[in-house]
């Protein structure tokens, strides 16, 4: 147990360019951000009854609004955050440098797009929410924007698997570094889980928009549009999981437990997160039950190695937590440095994601879903996975990462980690207030404040839910405020290093370990599994049923 392994001892630094290019990545991730936590404010306040939207710019309806909050945070953020994070542990775990020229297509693609799709939002031409079904009918520039944006992680995934293949020429028959492995892992899945998505935009809805073909095909369309949008979220995931796993260990002064665990758990991702998208159509007509129940079955299996990830990464931290002295049998999370902002972000992450888990398995049980979908339960779920586990932990990143790319120290240490208990606090009375509201069938996604029918115990639900909201707002502020005093007024520094952790033992070289490295099979086992779970409806639903206008009402 105690021979450690150093990953790259190479001392590789990133060449300046790249470092640039993944900076300006970072940073069109984090403005996205900066817009979409104003959005979410006005959100949240539409439950409690204040309406701040129509302070805002531009902004015609909640709807609007809402687009614009999904888009900016769900998408343009975290997709331009996973282009530059995982770029970065890619290459420095293989010591090699990336491709410049599709590095900086990559972000012009990302900045493209958001211009794009964020014009027809801010005209108000696209309030057609993050999920844009049809019938509701966007302007063409949101759909082209999207589509661009999704092709930014296409050329992500095309850099990364370059520098494996140049990796892999060099060091034929060694075991792919750990950070390298599970980095790969990530955008291998989410390549094929986006071909749901693109077919659905490039084949169905752009020619729509353009009016090249008169009609749509709702069901259709929502289906392709959850075979990439259920994967989507562990897309989201997986870049927090990295640092989970590679690189808290290290803030915490622990050491990651097992590196066959690791690959397996991501390979489980791989494998497992495309064919369980019907757990969002449960409620969709014009599926077969058996599909349904087995995508049901599937998303228990998909819950599995999020359970494993429990255990391994709370396993490192109690290491962590011992090296610093801890002896009883809990006392090693006290002793964990709660004065280090970035471990602090990321466990308090890890803590709300223990919620937004537990109200996964209950959205998953095909017969509690009956009760709370479309109600405000499932953004109280999301925002304890999505909107904390994963935005949380990519602040905590922010606290190294952006230091990293700019070579300034950072800057407001305590502000940063006021700036995590306030938004964990907030998020938490925030998603009480939508859970409690969503049991008692608070309707999402609804300008309540307009409604004509209300109940009176929605209101007490609405006002935590704003109340929490406000909080996530300030939360959210303080990391701009660090993060431009670091950007601006941070001493400049050089020397830094990507943290990483170190496993207890090197991988095996032999026997079937190794095998987990070939992503051959792994994409194999993927797509029949996908064949088992999707044809039988794509095959009935083929040729598309083009019926229904666009509507266009907000
Ligand atoms: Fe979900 C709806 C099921 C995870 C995001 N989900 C959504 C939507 C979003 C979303 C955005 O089955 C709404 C989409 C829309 O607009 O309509 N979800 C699940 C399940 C999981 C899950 C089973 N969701 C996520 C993640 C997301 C996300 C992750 C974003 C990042 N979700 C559903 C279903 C629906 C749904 C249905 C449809 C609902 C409907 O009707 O519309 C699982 O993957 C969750 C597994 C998680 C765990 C927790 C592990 C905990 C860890 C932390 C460890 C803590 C430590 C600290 C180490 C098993 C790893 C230790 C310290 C101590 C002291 C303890
Ligand atoms: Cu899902």
């Amino acid at each position: 147990m105690s021979t450690s392994v150093v990953h790259d001892p190479t001392g590789f630094t990133l060449p300046d360019s790249q470092r640039a290019l993944i900076r300006w990545m970072v940073y069109v991730g984090f403005a996205a951000l900066s817009l979409g936590f104003l959005n979410g404010a006005g959100q949240a306040l539409n439950y409690a009854n204040v309406d701040i939207l129509r302070f805002f710019p531009g902004m015609r309806t909640y709807y609007q609004g809402l687009t614009a909050h999904g888009v900016l945070n769900a998408i343009v953020m975290t997709f331009a955050f996973s282009n530059g994070f995982l770029a970065l542990t890619t290459a420095r775990a293989l010591g090699k440098p990336l491709n410049t020229p599709l590095l900086a297509a990559t972000v012009a693609l990302v900045v493209g797009g958001t211009l794009m799709a964020g014009y027809a939002i801010a005209t108000g031409q696209a309030s057609v929410l993050y999920t844009f079904y049809p019938p509701l009918q966007a302007h063409p520039l949101f759909y082209i924007g999207l589509a661009l944006l999704v092709i930014s992680t296409w050329l992500t995934a095309l850099n990364l698997w370059l520098c494996l293949k140049a990796w892999r020429k060099e060091n034929t028959g060694a075991r792919i570094p750990l950070m390298a492995f599970v980095s790969v892992a990530t955008y291998v899945m989410w390549f094929i889980a986006s071909l749901g998505i693109a077919v659905e935009v490039v084949g169905l809805l752009i020619p729509w928009s353009l009016g090249w073909i008169e009609n749509s095909d709702p069901l259709l369309s929502r289906t392709l549009f959850w075979f990439s949008g259920h994967p989507i979220v562990y897309f989201w995931l997986l870049p927090a999981y990295v640092s989970w796993y590679m690189m808290i260990p290290k803030h915490a002064g622990g050491t990651l437990f097992s590196d066959t665990i690791t690959r397996v758990v991501f390979l489980m991702f791989l494998v497992l997160s495309i064919p369980v998208g019907f757990h969002h159509q449960y409620t969709d007509p014009g599926i077969g039950q058996g599909m349904k129940a087995t995508h049901a079955v599937l998303t228990f299996g998909v819950f599995f190695p999020s359970l494993v990830t429990a255990f391994s990464v709370m396993w490192a931290l109690e290491i962590g937590g011992r090296r610093r002295g801890a002896r009883g049998l809990l006392d090693w999370f006290w002793k964990l440095d709660w004065k280090n902002p970035i471990l602090v972000a990321q466990v308090l992450a890890m803590l709300t994601f223990l919620l937004g888990g537990a109200t996964g398995l209950v959205n998953a049980s095909y017969t509690m879903n009956q009760i709370i979908h479309n109600t405000t339960w499932v953004p109280g779920h999301f925002h304890m996975t999505v909107g904390s586990a994963v935005t949380m932990s990519f602040m905590g990143i922010a606290y190294w990462l952006i230091p990293y790319l700019t070579g300034r120290e950072l800057v407001g240490r305590r502000i940063a980690l006021a700036q995590s208990w306030i938004y964990f606090v907030g998020v938490l009375i925030f998603a009480r207030g939508m859970i409690s509201g969503g049991l008692d069938g608070m309707p999402r996604r609804t300008a309540l404040m307009d409604a004509p029918y209300s109940k009176p115990s929605w209101e007490l639900a609405g006002i935590i839910t704003g109340v929490g909201g406000t909080i996530m707002l300030v939360g959210g502020m303080l990391f701009f405020v660090v993060l431009l005093g670091t950007v601006f007024f941070g001493k400049k520094t050089t020397g830094q290093d990507v943290p990483f952790t170190e496993t207890f033992q090197a991988p095996a070289t032999e026997g079937w370990q190794a095998r987990l490295d070939s992503f051959r099979t792994w994409v194999t086992v993927t797509v029949i599994l996908i064949a088992v779970a999707y044809a039988p409806f794509f095959i009935e639903r083929f040729p598309p049923r083009l019926l229904s206008p666009g509507m266009k009402i907000f």
